[in-house]
């Protein structure tokens, strides 16, 4: 009898020494949900925010989207992983307000929410991080297409999807920098929407080029429409004539740049941004900041990264990509 009581309070220590050692061991589950699956921008997002759980160590980063960049996708996602009970998303969305109610349910069931590159407005996430401050983006795009054009002529935008957050901040600020007197010859006569599909983009390209036989310029703030509008420019041989500039991924773009098709465009580092978002929810999880005005976040080697008013947090300055540096950068991003 002695014996098998033993027995038991040996098996109760053992039964609770493992389920002690579970719990230190549980993940912590960030999941990482982007405007759309197949865009290589968010796949370097998703890298680097990878390379962040790693360095964390005990973080399993779930990387989801919807086929096409809808926010109705991102709702269905968002509500299963409230069920899965993970413990921070970071989206970046494809709506600003339409996306409010889910997240809010997702903040009461306990999951630390932030917005990442399109952001969400501010009662439905906690941080919103922006690559770089808007201003300076939207007013960086106006800047290159007059280089590129001589300050002179018709330009159209082709954006991603008409309710994006970041590049409907991004198409004001262009607005707002071409009234500039410098500009005065310059005329915006469209905006398009490409939806941040390839094939719709390079349709809404040639129906510019049809609709403004004097185009000069095309601005494509969204790294699948640049792409897709110098596939366009070259198919119809119209190099010289458009000129093209945007935010692009240099693998994307490293071909036209270097055909003269688009000899000048921007963008931060993806890889970046996806790595600091993941720092930022994991900051959260821990409970080492709130999301309020002041704190700091510590994120690996990007440094510091500061929360402002608003929940509102800015990671760099875009950078510019030419033919001579497009090779360098293609090899990561
Ligand atoms: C596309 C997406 C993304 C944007 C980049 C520049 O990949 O629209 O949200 O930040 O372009």
């Amino acid at each position: 009898m002695k014996k098998a009581l033993r027995f038991v309070a040996l098996l109760l220590v053992f039964a609770l020494f493992a389920s002690g050692a579970a719990f230190a061991q549980q993940k912590i589950r960030i999941a990482m949900v982007v405007k759309g699956l197949g865009n290589g921008f968010f796949e370097a997002c998703r890298d680097g925010g990878q390379e962040a759980a790693k360095e964390l160590g005990n973080v399993e980063l779930i990387y989801q989207g919807p086929a096409t960049p809808t926010a109705e996708g991102q709702i269905e996602i968002i509500d299963s992983l409230i069920a899965q009970h993970v413990d921070a998303i970071a989206i970046s969305a494809n709506d600003r307000d339409a996306l409010v109610p889910i997240t809010k349910k997702a903040m009461k069931a306990g999951i630390k929410v932030i917005s990442f590159d399109s952001g969400i407005s501010k009662d439905g996430r906690m941080v919103d991080l922006v690559p770089s401050k808007e201003d300076l983006i939207g007013r960086q795009q106006v800047q290159l297409i007059a280089e590129l054009i001589g300050k002179k002529g018709e330009i159209a935008i082709l954006s991603a999807t008409s309710q994006a957050t970041n590049q409907n901040a991004w198409i004001g600020w262009m607005k707002e920098e071409l009234k500039k007197p410098e500009y005065s010859q310059m005329k915006l006569v469209s905006v398009a929407y490409g939806d941040d599909l390839s094939a719709k983009s390079y349709r809404e390209a040639l129906g510019l080029f049809e609709s403004y036989p004097n185009l000069r310029g095309i601005i494509a703030p969204t790294t699948v429409g640049v792409a897709a509008a110098g596939k366009a420019i070259e198919d119809k041989g119209l190099k010289g004539k458009v000129e093209l500039t945007g935010l692009g991924l240099p693998s994307e773009m490293k071909y036209y740049t270097e055909k003269d098709i688009c000899r000048k465009f921007a963008l931060w580092n993806p890889i970046d941004l996806g790595y600091s978002a993941t720092y930022i929810c994991y900051a959260l999880v821990k409970g080492q900041v709130k999301g309020a005005e002041g704190d700091v976040v510590k994120a690996g080697r990007m440094g510091n990264i500061s929360v402002g008013k608003d929940g509102n947090a800015v990671m760099g300055v875009p950078f510019v990509f030419t033919k001579d540096n497009v090779a360098k950068f293609a090899k990561m991003f």
